[in-house]
């Protein structure tokens, strides 16, 4: 049965600030929601549109290494140009906010906080390729190696793009670090974890009524089941770098949380800037809080997981 939604949040999937948005990026997950706003602000309908730069992630350290500047450098400028691109094309964000903002951080920190407090996350130590020439982790895309299902020489520590495989760093076949060229050691490290697992009933029933519902895409709901089949993991929530958000516990000064897990709740943080810009600072809750409000997400491909798995598994433990 369609339910009568009072006012709309969409948010378009926040671009990392690590290079120029293209055509394809509009034509994906921008334009699409621009259009669908219009159309509901030509209806009168309260709705509000987030997107901004997703400024965390080791793809942007990476750049700030190899042209030996700062992570905030990069992003800066990336934040700049794109925020600029999307003016000039005509997108109608009610936002466009930026994950370094303080505000973001806050609460981001705030919600990893709630998540600890209750009971949720778990704390786990696991063995992660370290480069003992520069003293430092290896998180995720740190690492190249060869892809142990397609063999693909060339495939990164968290995913191997030829074939789409999620991997761990250590499964990769000859890993080298991209910091050194040189193949690393393994040390063990202790991070906290979200038990996707046990959120697992509750999301396959969501999936089934999202096949009802409209704008669920096949593909994306099959791409789900098969995540199901495959059954739900532990996630690691956090990394050991030093850009990103930092999480206030001891043995923690040198870790970050990991950029997925802050990327999305700078929907939240850029609902907040907006509110706030708007004269009424607590104006967000409506959007995030009550349940008469219609969320719509434009993302993607690769955001699937992110959007339809994680983050609402985790807004149920929030
Ligand atoms: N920045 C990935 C991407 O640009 C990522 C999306 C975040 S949405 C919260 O494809
Ligand atoms: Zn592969």
């Amino acid at each position: 049965m369609a339910t009568k939604h009072t006012r709309t949040l969409v948010t378009a999937a926040l671009p990392y600030a690590n290079g120029k948005i293209h055509l394809g990026h509009l034509a994906g997950a921008y334009l699409p929601a621009d259009i669908y706003v219009r159309y509901l602000r030509s209806m009168k309908r309260d709705v509000v549109f987030i997107c901004g730069s997703d400024e965390h992630g080791v793809p942007i350290t990476i750049t700030a290494e190899q042209e030996k500047i700062t992570p905030q450098a990069v992003v800066d400028r990336y934040h700049a140009m794109n925020r600029s691109a999307f003016e000039k094309f005509g997108m109608s964000f009610d936002n466009y906010s930026r994950t370094s903002l303080p505000l973001h951080h806050e609460t981001a920190r705030e919600f990893f906080l709630r998540l600890l407090g209750n009971g949720v996350l778990t704390e786990k130590t696991e063995s992660q390729f370290y480069d003992e020439q520069a003293g430092m982790f290896l998180p995720d895309r740190y690492v190249e190696g060869t892809c142990p299902v397609c063999k693909n020489p060339d495939a990164r520590g968290d995913q191997c793009e030829k074939c789409g495989t999620f991997l761990n760093p250590t499964e990769l076949i000859d890993p080298k670090s991209r910091i050194s060229g040189k193949k690393p050691s393994v040390r063990e490290t202790k991070h906290w974890y979200f038990p996707l697992g046990r959120y697992q009933a509750r999301l396959e029933e969501y999936i089934r009524d999202a096949s009802g519902r409209d704008g669920w895409k096949q593909n994306v709901l099959q791409y789900c089941q098969g995540w199901f089949r495959e059954g739900l993991q532990d996630r690691a929530v956090t990394r050991d770098l030093d850009w990103g958000v930092r999480i206030p516990l001891p043995g923690f000064e040198k870790k970050v949380l990991y950029v997925w897990f802050d990327a999305v709740l700078g929907y939240i943080s850029g609902t907040k800037e907006w509110a706030a810009a708007t004269g009424d600072p607590q104006k967000w809750k409506r959007y995030w809080t009550d349940p008469s409000t219609k969320y719509v997400a434009f993302i993607g491909k690769d955001n699937v997981v992110c959007h339809c798995i994680v983050f609402p598994a985790r807004l149920v433990a929030w």
